[in-house]
């Protein structure tokens, strides 16, 4: 049951963040771009994931575009407090074993179970918040390819895991 739960819109506009002009129309002037970033990707992402008490994330799939700003917003919509159902949101660079890591986060209760000797794992996180709480996170959108997130509140990454997709 993957894609039925889609709840964010790519290239929101929400009225009150800058407006990005879209590149006024520019003569081809002498100079062509220099390694041309990657093709405009434009707007933000705005991506809401909620997890609750039943230990499950709404989504489990969640796509973007390369080089787009991602504004993550994950809600617990349960009601047990963080030390019994905490939830995060942690999303790996390529290549990452969710199982040594998510052992090497059981271990770090103190750091939120985000485990500092893996730092060069992570791309982004958010805290890890309880019931009725939400959390807020924006970060660039990596290089395209598929990236696994997860929660990493001890027990709860068989579950509370999904593929990050970047076009
Ligand atoms: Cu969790």
């Amino acid at each position: 049951m993957a894609a039925a739960t889609f709840l964010f819109a790519a290239c929101g506009n929400p009225s009150s963040t800058s407006t990005e002009t879209p590149a006024a129309t520019e003569a081809p002037a002498e100079a062509p771009a220099p390694a041309a970033p990657a093709p405009a990707a434009t707007g933000t992402a705005d991506v809401t994931l909620n997890g609750g008490d039943d230990m499950k994330y709404d989504l489990t799939e969640i796509k973007v575009k390369e080089g787009q700003t991602v504004k993550l917003t994950l809600h617990h919509t349960g009601k047990m407090a963080a030390d019994a159902m905490g939830h995060n949101f942690v999303l790996l660079a390529q290549g990452v074993d969710l199982s040594a890591f998510a052992q090497a986060a059981n271990a770090a209760k103190d750091n939120d179970y985000i485990p500092k000797d893996k730092a060069a794992d992570i791309i982004a996180h958010t805290k890890t918040i309880g019931g009725g709480e939400s959390t807020e996170i924006t970060f660039t959108a990596p290089a395209k390819g598929t990236y696994d997130y997860l929660c990493t509140f001890p027990g709860h990454w068989a579950m509370m895991k999904g593929k990050f997709i970047v076009e």
